[in-house]
């Protein structure tokens, strides 16, 4: 882990289909972000927030698809951020909805296999963000990324070309309770490894976020984080577009971060999904700073470095 932070604004918001995810950038600067992170003693770079320019409407045959060269230019612009920012610190991508981690986990692959890593993803989420731009029923695009981060077809013309393609079988997605048809067959022998909210309560977070952390470590990997503010339970978390009941709870989302951060191998970050239009009081933009304060090192007690092996 970098004790550098770059802090990456990506106030994208075109795919969803709800106003004011785009302010999410602002709300988690306000709620002190970049003061808990030098409290804990690292070094915080502010990279500001990323803008596209104008761009030309582009069609798909999926007719419930409306903004997609803006989708389109934004992953661009992100994934070029990602594979420099790659080699000077921990890029922490603060969305934005989630296509935002088209962009940031493509560009974090390319750098990653361009030094010879192998990278891994934990994906933090209620839904699988596994449709492709032909099987998405709302058209909204941050229900794709997963399927063009890990080279699923059909992106071709539309999303810039997928230098590196993440091997599904080193993707690991937790927290799911709202997966469409096409995303469940899809996701069924993808490779993907699929931790929905049942195996949670049946097998207990620690256990499965552990074997899958256990893996990477096992395996010599590096880890790039991708946590949509939907995993966390609505009563918690309530500044999201797309509220799911049943979610992560306070304790679970907590001993997710600590433990990533036991690992020492986690390179990057995105937070995405926060929309403060939605938010109370600015308490979810104050509790996703508190998780990136346990994913960066903060600790209840001291205790013994876990051991992996
Ligand atoms: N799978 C649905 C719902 C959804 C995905 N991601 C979010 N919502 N946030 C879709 O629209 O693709
Ligand atoms: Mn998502
Ligand atoms: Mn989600």
């Amino acid at each position: 882990m970098s004790d550098r932070c770059i802090l990456i604004g990506a106030p994208v918001e075109a795919g969803t289909g709800r106003r004011g995810a785009d302010m999410g950038a602002r709300a988690f600067r306000a709620a002190g972000l970049a003061e808990t992170l030098r409290d804990l003693g690292l070094e915080v770079r502010e990279h500001g927030n990323l803008f596209i320019g104008p761009v030309v409407p582009k069609a798909h045959p999926n007719p419930m698809i409306g903004d997609i060269a803006e989708i389109a230019a934004w992953t661009e612009v992100i994934e070029k951020v990602a594979y420099e920012t790659a080699a000077q610190g921990m890029p922490i991508f603060l969305g934005g909805d989630h296509s935002v981690a088209a962009g940031s986990i493509a560009g974090i692959n390319r750098r990653a296999v361009e030094d010879g890593r192998e990278l891994f993803v934990l994906w933090l989420d209620a839904h699988s963000d596994y449709h492709t731009l032909d099987t998405t029923e709302s058209g909204n695009l941050h229900g794709v990324p997963a399927a063009y981060v890990t080279g699923r077809p059909g992106f071709a013309g539309y999303f810039p070309p997928l230098v590196a393609p993440v091997k599904p079988e080193n993707v690991c997605m937790v927290g799911l309770r709202s997966v469409d048809p096409a995303e469940r067959s899809a996701l069924d022998g993808s490779g993907i490894t699929v931790h929905d909210m049942r195996a949670i309560d049946e097998n207990g977070i620690g256990r499965l976020v552990g074997s899958f952390l256990k893996e990477v470590v096992v395996r010599g990997g590096i880890l790039h984080v991708s946590l949509d503010v939907d995993f966390l339970d609505p009563e918690i978390a309530p500044g999201v577009g797309t509220t799911v009941p049943g979610g992560a709870t306070f304790r679970e989302a907590h001993l997710v971060m600590e433990m990533l951060h036991d690992t020492g191998l986690v390179r990057s970050l995105d937070v995405v999904e926060l929309n403060p239009f939605l938010d109370e009081r600015g308490r979810t933009a104050l509790l996703l700073v508190d998780l990136v304060a346990s994913l960066m090192g903060r600790r209840i007690l001291d205790r013994p470095t876990r051991s992996w092996s």
